[in-house]
């Protein structure tokens, strides 16, 4: 399953009563605000509408649910780290990563993390990254680096290197996801061994 044949926006979910309770495996797309998670979905998908997005950061309050080819669940979390955002607000979207990593009843085939390779592999990255090893494995994450456009070859390996020393043991895809550069390589990813 290396293409993706189609995608279907299921719901919006605020709460464990909310998600889905069918047999279907989820892949799961975390990070912090604005890095670029919806609009990797759109690119990811083939569709430029799919997972909302928007330049201001921290809109996606909601975890989105989307069928993938009928056969998995994608779903995009709202994005952690916004610090204008209100306090309650940051609060409930960290509860709402927190119990969505940790619910039982999800079969998680991968845990997609969406960093900002200009950026790097920040403090609340790593931080996410030690809360989702506390409960998966380093075969089931995957770290996709977006925003590789704008940087020079030179820089994009710099920034590389760096992210992957912080993230030992951890498969890294460059992709830009407003140019579609490391499409492939990243659906590759996502989708290796399932
Ligand atoms: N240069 C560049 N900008 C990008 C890329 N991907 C996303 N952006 C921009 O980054 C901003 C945030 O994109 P979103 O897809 O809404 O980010 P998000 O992570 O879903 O944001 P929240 O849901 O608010 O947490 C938008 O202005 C996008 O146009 C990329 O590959 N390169
Ligand atoms: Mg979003």
């Amino acid at each position: 399953m290396h293409a993706i044949t189609s995608a279907e926006f299921v719901k919006g979910v605020v709460d464990p009563e909310g998600l889905p309770r069918d047999t279907l495996p989820y892949i799961a797309f975390l990070g912090r605000s604005n890095v670029g998670k919806s609009s990797t979905l759109n690119m990811l998908t083939g569709n430029g509408s799919l997972a909302r997005k928007s330049s201001r950061p921290g809109k996606t309050t909601e975890i989105n649910m989307f069928r993938i080819n009928k056969r998995v669940y994608f779903a995009d979390l709202p994005g952690y780290g916004y610090a204008k955002q209100p306090e309650p607000l940051r609060l409930h979207i960290e509860d709402m990563i927190a119990w969505y990593i940790a619910d039982r009843y999800i079969t998680h085939l991968r845990l997609v993390m969406i960093i900002d390779l200009r950026v790097g592999a920040t403090d609340l990255d790593k931080k996410m990254m030690a809360d989702l090893l506390a409960t998966h494995e380093a075969e089931q994450i995957l770290v996709l680096a977006n925003k590789a456009d704008g940087l020079k070859q030179s820089e994009l390996a710099k920034q590389l290197r760096e992210v992957q020393t912080a993230f030992p043991g951890i498969s890294v895809v460059p992709i830009s996801a407003r140019k579609g550069t490391g499409k492939k390589e990243a659906l590759m990813a996502i989708f290796a061994g399932l």
